[in-house]
């Protein structure tokens, strides 16, 4: 098993083994609240994930009791102050990019939730493809609380799972869904007890990224896009991705293990 640590980010550890990312958001004291470094030092880790043809699969997690708690309210407080300072600026150069280059990654994405995920943190947890929450984890759209609309995509993806009457309810209210309510409502796919939770959604994205990676990018890809597209767009989309992934090495080796009655070995090519 080979192990690589990135020391350089200071809020993020980062590792990759066997073929997972971990992404672990480092602030346990302040919930993981994003300040100015953590939004730097996760635009950077995500650049490390993009770049590394071994990554397979990302796992998304926070250390300590709080998954991860949105924007840095006393920074962003700090910011303000400033009349020169924009929201719509900063949230642009922030928290879409960042929502935008997880989509763009060509592996599995899978969210562990390990406590509270809150405002854009909870919109992060969304980002992912797949949500492992633990026991004790809890949601909510803390934005109303602070007079804020939800930013960072949680206007999007939350109607997608779970309609827009539970959605304005959550937005609206901001109170706490906890994680069997969440599992419930389709929120996360799995809630596991906390000691369990890294090593059960590493195991799970260690088995997606054993899987033929370039199939599983172009399929989130494809299911992504479709929402909100008409069945004809979404129908040619799939056509013309199912093109190039029957090209790849990965489709040849598991046509080849299936004729020969024997396991399929991928390398993601
Ligand atoms: O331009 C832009 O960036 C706008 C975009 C905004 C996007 C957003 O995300 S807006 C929403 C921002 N987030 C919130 O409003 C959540 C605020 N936090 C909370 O509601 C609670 O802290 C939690 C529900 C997340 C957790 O509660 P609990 O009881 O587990 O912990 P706590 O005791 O409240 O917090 C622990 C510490 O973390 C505490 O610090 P201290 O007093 O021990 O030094 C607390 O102040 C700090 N903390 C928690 N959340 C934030 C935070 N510090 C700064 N910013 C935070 N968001």
């Amino acid at each position: 098993m080979s192990m690589d640590t990135t020391p350089s980010l200071e809020t993020i550890d980062y590792a990759v083994a066997d073929g997972v990312a971990t992404i672990a958001l480092n602030r346990p004291d302040k919930r993981n609240a994003i300040n100015h470094q953590l939004h730097l030092d996760l635009a950077a880790a995500l650049r490390l994930v993009q770049r590394d043809r071994s990554v397979r699969a990302l796992v998304l997690t926070g250390r300590g009791k709080g998954f991860c708690a949105g924007q840095d309210l006393t920074e962003f407080a700090m910011a303000k102050a400033d009349p020169e300072f924009r929201v719509d600026e900063h949230v642009r150069s922030t928290f879409n990019r960042t929502i935008l280059a997880l989509r763009a990654l060509p592996m599995p994405v899978v969210a562990a939730v390990n406590g509270v995920a809150a405002g854009a943190g909870w919109s992060l947890a969304l980002a992912a493809d797949i949500r492992f929450a633990s026991e004790d984890a809890a949601f909510t759209q803390a934005f109303s609380k602070i007079g804020l609309v939800p930013d960072t995509g949680s206007t999007w993806f939350l109607p997608e799972l779970i309609g827009t009457s539970r959605t304005l309810e959550l937005c609206y209210t901001g109170d706490l869904v906890d994680a069997q309510r969440a599992l419930e409502w389709g929120l996360v796919n799995f809630v596991v007890p906390a000691g369990d939770l890294v090593e059960q959604a590493t195991a799970y994205a260690a088995r997606l990224a054993a899987m033929p990676t370039a199939a599983l990018a172009m399929t989130r890809r494809a299911v992504y896009r479709a929402t909100g597209t008409s069945l004809d767009d979404a129908l040619e989309y799939e056509a013309q991705l199912q093109q190039r992934a029957a090209a790849s090495e990965d489709h040849t080796e598991g046509v080849t293990a299936f004729l020969e009655k024997r396991a399929p070995v991928f390398t993601g090519r």
